[in-house]
C-alpha cells in the first residue's frame, strides 16, 4: 500500500500547497535576509516542511502547539497569520508578538500557537502543563510538542515524558530528527539505539517514519491525534528529515565539511515539495496549470507580506511596558 493511501486527494493538495508555502517563504526571507532589516537570527527549516505541514493538517484549531527556534514551519502550517509573521521579523508592531521577539518568539493563540523559544527544551515542559490543562478542562484538545534530536538529551524531556505517561496526557511529542544539532551528527552525542525507543521506554505510544514524506507524517499524526483525543496518553512521533540551510542564517554551509556532500545530495533528491508535486501530477490531482496558478498565487500572498512589514510601524515604548507586565 502507498504511504498515505488513505489520504484524500483534498488532503494531499492542502499538504503541498502548505509545504510550497513555506518552502517560498523561507527562501524569500534567506533572499531579503541581507538587507539586514530583519534583524534577529533566523533558523530556516527548508528541507523540514513536510513535518510541519504534515503534523498540522492532522490538528484543530484548538490544539496546542508549542516549538523551538525552528519555528516558522510549525506557525504558518498552524495557521499562523503571514503578515503577522513577517512583521514579527521585522521587530514591527504588526508582528504576532508585537515586534518584540522576532523569530524564535513567535506567538498566536488565536491559532492555538503558544509559543516558541530558543533554549532548547524550554517549551516542552509547557506543552506538557497545556496538555493537562486541557485534560482537567475534558475540552478534547491536544497539545502538541516540536523539538529536534538535540532536544531529546535534555532532562526535562525525560521528566514530561515520565508526567505525561503517569497521567496519560493528550500530549504528542514530535522529534523531527535531522541527524544534527548545530554541527555534531547524532552518532557523537547519543549512543545507538532509536530515539523512540526510548519514548517507548517512557511508556509512550510511538511511531517513526519518513519525515520526508507529508503524507505519511499527516496519517501517521492522524492517528496518534485520535489516540490522544480518546484519552490513551501520550503519542511519540519520530521523523527523520534534513536540514537544507545553515543552522541558523540563509546560506548553504556545505564548505564547513561537518556533512559530506553525498549525504545532502541524497536527501536533496528527496525534497518533500518536489516529490509531492510529482506525485499530485503522476495522479493527476494537480494539472501543470493549476500548478502554476497556486504558486502565483502564493507568491502574492508572500510579497503582500513583505510591504505590509515594511510598512508597518515600530513598536511604541508604551507597548513595551503592555506587553511586559500584562496578561
Ligand atoms: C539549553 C540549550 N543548550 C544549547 C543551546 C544552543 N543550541 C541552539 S540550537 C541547538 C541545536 C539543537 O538541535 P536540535 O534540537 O536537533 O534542533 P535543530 O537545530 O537540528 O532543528 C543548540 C545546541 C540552546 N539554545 N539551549
Amino acid at each position: 500500500m502507498k504511504t498515505g493511501a488513505s489520504v484524500t486527494p483534498g488532503e494531499l493538495l492542502a499538504l503541498y500547497r502548505s509545504m510550497f508555502r513555506i518552502r517560498r517563504i523561507e527562501e524569500s526571507l534567506a533572499a531579503r535576509y541581507a538587507d539586514q532589516e530583519m534583524r534577529c537570527p533566523v533558523h530556516l527549516c527548508v528541507g523540514q516542511e513536510a513535518v510541519s505541514a504534515g503534523v498540522c493538517l492532522a490538528l484543530s484549531r484548538t490544539d496546542t502547539v508549542y516549538s523551538n527556534h525552528r519555528a516558522h514551519g510549525h506557525y504558518l502550517a498552524k495557521g499562523g497569520d503571514l503578515n503577522a509573521f513577517v512583521a514579527e521579523l521585522y521587530g514591527k508592531a504588526g508582528g504576532c508578538a508585537g515586534g518584540f521577539g522576532g523569530s524564535m518568539h513567535l506567538m498566536d493563540k488565536r491559532v492555538g500557537f503558544l509559543g516558541c523559544t530558543p533554549i532548547v527544551g524550554s517549551t516542552v515542559p509547557l506543552a506538557a502543563g497545556s496538555a493537562w490543562a486541557h485534560m482537567l478542562r475534558k475540552n478534547q484538545s491536544v497539545a502538541i510538542a516540536f523539538f529536534g534530536d538535540g532536544c531529546f538529551e535534555e532532562g526535562v524531556t525525560h521528566e514530561a515524558m515520565n508526567l505525561a505517561a503517569l497521567k496519560k496526557l493528550p500530549l504528542l511529542f514530535v522529534c523531527e530528527n535531522n541527524l544534527f544539532s548545530v554541527y555534531t551528527p547524532l552518532k557523537e552525542r547519543q549512543p545507538d539505539r532509536p530515539i523512540h525507543e526510548v519514548a517507548k521506554a517512557h511508556g509512550w505510544g510511538v511511531h517513526a517514519g519518513d519525515g520526508n514524506d507529508a503524507a505519511g507524517v499527516f496519517e501517521a499524526t492522524r492517528r496518534a491525534v485520535a489516540w490522544a483525543r480518546e484519552g490513551r496518553g501520550p503519542q511519540f512521533l519520530e521523523f527523520f528529515t534534513y536540514r537544507w540551510l545553515e543552522h541558523c542564517g540563509p546560506n548553504y554551509d556545505d564548505h564547513l565539511s561537518y556533512r559530506s556532500e553525498r549525504e545532502f545530495g541524497q536527501w536533496k533528491e528527496r525534497c518533500p515539495v518536489v516529490s509531492l508535486e510529482r506525485r499530485l501530477l503522476d495522479e493527476k490531482i494537480l494539472d501543470p496549470k493549476m500548478t502554476q496558478e497556486m504558486k502565483t498565487e502564493i507568491e502574492c500572498e508572500i510579497q503582500a507580506a513583505f510591504r505590509f512589514a515594511l510598512l508597518s510601524p515600530p513598536p511604541s515604548a508604551e507597548n513595551l511596558r503592555q506587553r511586559v507586565y500584562a496578561d
